[in-house]
């Protein structure tokens, strides 16, 4: 095994009174609530880019932090030794997964053969270095939004040649993503929207878009692909407007395909916020349809519009996020942290505060989930507040067995209604106030 983080403990429980800053106060992998464990609840991933190459590099300055990990930038030696300090840092932190673009995993070669040449490489070396781990790839993806030629888009561009590039693309990552065993495969749209419909022909390029996706499932379904595939809806950045704006979005776009047997959503925080709506807004979406499947673990600031991508540190969000989630049965994919540090953050121990900070963060989150749950006063108000459809009358209404004259029948005979019950908000916020803070 590698040394990069020799001066860093393993990170254990000690508990929340514990003031060691490398161990976890909250996350306890082998605690028990409603009825499984805390590692099964939260199968927590790292992200490849941000972890092992994200180096604080913004658009008014240089990268402050120093990701080569004693190699050259742009290497195969580099791709390498990014593997050996992934593992050391997951293993030293007991993750389990981690998630990739395939230029995460290699730099790109002008020739796309000599790139899925060295991605069997790498994956060779994953799989020899994971072995006798129990560290597996949670989902994998092609980036098909950094390189120039997916300026006009991806599955959206208006270039046959650049559309065959991009399937080439989810090709070889769905390969990868088989050989690593990765639970799912992920489209992140980035540039598949548009800046303006003055040069913009949106039926098209959802229709290629669409059959991309067909064609990814068909393909992925052939070389054993049994995962789920995902949407990460994003509303805007890079692009003005990006197809996938939510989930409500996406989910309407699967079904229009007949795309959503194959796919479910992997709901990104930040990205729900810039969607102007709470993390667990989409999480509800995703949940009651069916499609939630999993999420990528950030939080983004209130005071900034763009995607932050911040580690998770706000366990009020954190805690409606795992209510969603324990209602949904749990997650088919996982929790990755698609977070990065800040900037000045930007020591080997940073990447650990920052980690040890987001798991605590979802381990606070379940813990609280479950006491909301046990303690039932939000489920049995939101049961008392919809009382009236469980009447003879409300159930034909709910069974979609009544008519309009029959409805206006009764309203008739009542004359005028009573008002309905209270929605008692500012009662239930305290109810959670009190369970966040009770002990
Ligand atoms: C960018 C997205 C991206 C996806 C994977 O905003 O979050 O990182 O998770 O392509
Ligand atoms: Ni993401
Ligand atoms: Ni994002």
């Amino acid at each position: 095994m590698s040394n990069f983080f020799d001066n860093i403990p393993e990170i254990k429980f000690e508990g929340k009174d514990s003031k060691n800053p490398f161990a976890f106060k909250y996350y306890d992998p082998k605690r028990v609530i409603m009825g499984k464990t805390m590692e099964e609840h939260l199968p927590f991933a790292m992200a490849w880019w941000h972890n092992l190459g994200a180096n604080g590099v913004d658009m008014f300055g240089r990268g402050t932090a120093d990701k080569s990990f004693g190699q050259t930038e742009g290497t195969m030696e580099h791709a390498k030794a990014k593997v050996d300090a992934g593992i050391e840092f997951m293993k030293k932190l007991g993750i389990k997964y981690y998630c990739w673009h395939d230029v995460d995993l290699v730099p790109e070669a002008d020739d796309i053969n000599e790139t899925n040449r060295r991605l069997d490489e790498i994956s060779d070396y994953i799989l020899e270095k994971t072995k006798g781990t129990d560290i597996k790839c949670l989902w994998g993806t092609a980036n098909m939004f950094g390189n120039p030629r997916f300026m006009n888009g991806a599955g959206s561009t208006n270039s046959v040649d650049v559309y065959c590039f991009a399937a080439a693309q989810v090709k070889k990552a769905l390969d990868i993503t088989v050989k690593l065993g990765g639970r799912g495969y992920v489209f992140w749209g980035g540039r598949e929207g548009y800046e303006t419909l003055l040069n913009t022909d949106v039926k098209l390029e959802q229709e290629n878009i669409a059959n991309l996706m067909k064609m990814a499932v068909k393909y992925g379904r052939s070389i054993g692909f049994t995962g789920d595939f995902y949407i990460e809806p994003k509303p805007k950045e890079p692009m003005k407007h990006q197809y996938d704006f939510d989930a409500a979005t996406a989910i309407g776009f699967l079904r229009q395909y007949g795309l959503d047997k194959d796919f479910k959503m992997n709901i990104e925080a930040n990205h729900a916020t810039l969607a102007q709506h709470t993390f667990q807004h989409e999480l509800c979406i995703s949940r009651i349809n069916g499609m939630l499947g999993s999420v990528d673990a950030n939080q983004g600031d209130p005071l900034l519009g763009w995607d932050t991508d911040e580690f998770p540190c706000n366990v009020y969000d954190s805690t409606m996020a795992m209510y969603e989630i324990l209602k949904a049965g749990g997650l088919t994919g996982g929790l990755n942290f698609d977070s990065k540090n800040r900037r000045p953050s930007n020591t080997y121990e940073d990447m650990f505060h920052a980690f040890i900070l987001g798991m605590d963060t979802f381990a606070l989150g379940l813990i609280k989930a479950a006491e909301l749950i046990e303690d039932g006063r939000i489920d049995n108000f939101i049961k008392e507040k919809y009382s009236s459809y469980e009447t003879e009358l409300g159930q034909k209404i709910r069974k979609g067995e009544t008519t309009l004259e029959e409805l206006s029948n009764k309203a008739l005979e009542l004359k005028k209604p009573e008002n309905p019950i209270s929605g008692r908000q500012e009662y239930l916020e305290g109810v959670i106030n009190n369970v966040l803070f009770r002990g």
